[in-house]
């Protein structure tokens, strides 16, 4: 694949964050990432050396590329969570109404990953944390998208993020991980309630298809494994995500929040890390990605730093690969 080279950013060299969710409230970008921790490597299948606590909201002043960062400061804790155990991992944010909801998904005392919602007056937080998860979630990696007739989640991730422990939203005996030409494991979108509090409906498959519109296959290094995505390019909805242990940022194409989405392509090859984890936003006209890599830590996966870089659509709407190596 041919992957162009591009100008890019580390955002906050100050210290290691990663997962960034970014939008646009009130003229301004804001970013929700995780916040990692230096520990000794634990590095597994099971994601153990992130082990997230809290996270901080930065925000930029103009240009991606070049305006000034604020670090808002700790805008959530996991341990103001009544029903919380470990690893606070990729959150998102949107505005309803004047209100900020913060969704993050964060393992109970059970070891489960569960999604909680935190709300609060400003982007930048404080965020208080509702008593409890919402009801019938599970799993992690969060995106939300807002529309006019109403507002979507979508979540999911393999390995430690739990999502082959699942299947038409129950629980299994035991995690069912699809090998080689079974079709792979979709991420979940779901509706939110007018509240914002709960989920509205069954969380729904969200199916990658080939152009045939076969699942892509659970051996197929392209197919779907966390850190969903979903923004609009010319009335299309864009369904982006991370390949996991083939460490791509891929993407596919439909025509309404729930898809199914055809497969495109590759918008970013593998950067340094084992992990890799984005949000496309577009501001004043240009298209950026949000992502993290682990070149300033010397390469340790679980301390990574976040960057940016334009993003480039071709006359037919495809995006063109960005090569992550530099
Ligand atoms: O940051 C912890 C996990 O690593 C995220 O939830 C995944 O998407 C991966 O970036």
């Amino acid at each position: 694949m041919e992957a162009i080279k591009t100008n890019k950013r580390y955002l906050f060299p100050e210290d290691y964050m990663a997962d960034p969710s970014v939008h646009v409230f009130n003229g301004k970008i804001y970013i929700y990432p995780s916040h990692d921790i230096e520990l000794d490597n634990v590095e597994n299948d099971n994601g153990d050396c992130y082990v997230m606590e809290d996270m901080h909201v930065l925000s930029i002043d103009g240009d991606p590329m070049t305006g000034k960062v604020t670090d808002h400061g700790k805008a959530f804790d996991m341990k103001d969570v009544p029903w919380g155990g470990r690893q606070l991992w990729d959150c998102d944010c949107i505005e309803k109404d004047g209100k900020y909801y913060l969704y993050y998904p964060l393992k109970d005392k059970n070891d489960v990953f569960r999604i909680g919602v935190a709300v609060a007056d400003r982007p930048e937080g404080p965020f208080k944390a509702e008593p409890d998860p919402i009801r019938g979630s599970y799993s992690m990696d969060i995106c939300v998208l807002k529309e006019e007739d109403g507002y979507y989640l979508y979540f999911g991730g393999l390995w430690g993020g739990q999502l082959q422990r699942y299947r038409d939203n129950k629980a299994l005996e035991s995690a069912e991980l699809p090998e080689g030409d079974e079709p792979s494991l979709p991420s979940r979108c779901v509706r939110l309630s007018d509240d914002m509090l709960q989920f509205a409906e069954d969380p729904r498959p969200i199916q990658v298809v080939d152009e045939d519109g076969n699942p892509l296959k659970a051996g197929d290094p392209h197919r779907f494994f966390e850190a969903s995505w979903v923004h609009k390019y010319n009335g299309k909805y864009y369904f982006s995500y991370s390949t996991g242990d083939s460490h791509l940022l891929c993407y596919a194409v439909g025509d309404n929040p729930y898809g199914p989405f055809v497969y495109k392509g590759v918008i970013l090859t593998p950067v340094v890390g084992w992990t890799t984890h984005h949000s496309i936003v577009e501001y004043e006209g240009k298209w950026y990605l949000f992502h993290h890599d682990s070149v300033p830590s010397g390469g340790k996966s679980w301390l990574r730093s976040l960057k940016v870089c334009e993003l480039t659509y071709d006359k037919d709407g495809n995006i063109l690969t960005i090569e992550g190596m530099d």
